[in-house]
């Protein structure tokens, strides 16, 4: 099915962190498959700790086979790598931050996830660049 994860980054070399999730992703893609990729969007923090840094944000659509928890775990797994540490503080800077918008027409709720994910219509740093790889999906097209 096709993957729609969105990326976030407001902590350290920004651009250098999403391109190395993208590259992470594509490995996980599957091969032959095309791989859909927004351009960077640098935005104000949304819900973060006053002070927050600018984000730089992306969307990208990849091919995937699996499962939503297979999907999840990679994902997780790719934050992890990219030196991730768990925060108490809600929505405080990140290295990276990869989030599961949607898998194909998939809904799926457990305690770690829910698909389609439930505040991506509401995020305009989701949305812009959602619309630029999949202008289909996004109502009015911004
Ligand atoms: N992510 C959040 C909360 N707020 N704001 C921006 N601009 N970009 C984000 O990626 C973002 C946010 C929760 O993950
Ligand atoms: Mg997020
Ligand atoms: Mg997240």
């Amino acid at each position: 099915a096709r993957a729609g994860i969105a990326l976030g980054s407001n902590l350290g070399d920004a651009a250098a962190n999403i391109a190395e999730a993208i590259a992470r992703l594509e490995v996980v893609s599957i091969p032959g498959e095309p791989v859909l990729k927004a351009s960077l969007h640098r935005t104000a923090p949304v819900n973060c700790p006053p002070g927050s840094p600018d984000f730089l944000n992306t969307v990208v659509e990849i091919a995937f086979d699996g499962t939503p928890s297979e999907l999840l775990a990679h994902t997780q797994r790719i934050e992890r790598e990219l030196g991730r540490v768990p925060n108490p503080v809600r929505n405080a800077p990140r290295v990276i931050d990869v989030d599961i918008l949607y898998l194909g027409d998939i809904i799926y709720q457990d305690e770690g996830l829910t698909l389609p994910h439930p505040r991506m219509r509401e995020r305009e740093f989701v949305l812009l660049p959602l619309s630029e790889i999949r202008p289909d999906m996004v109502e009015g097209n911004c």
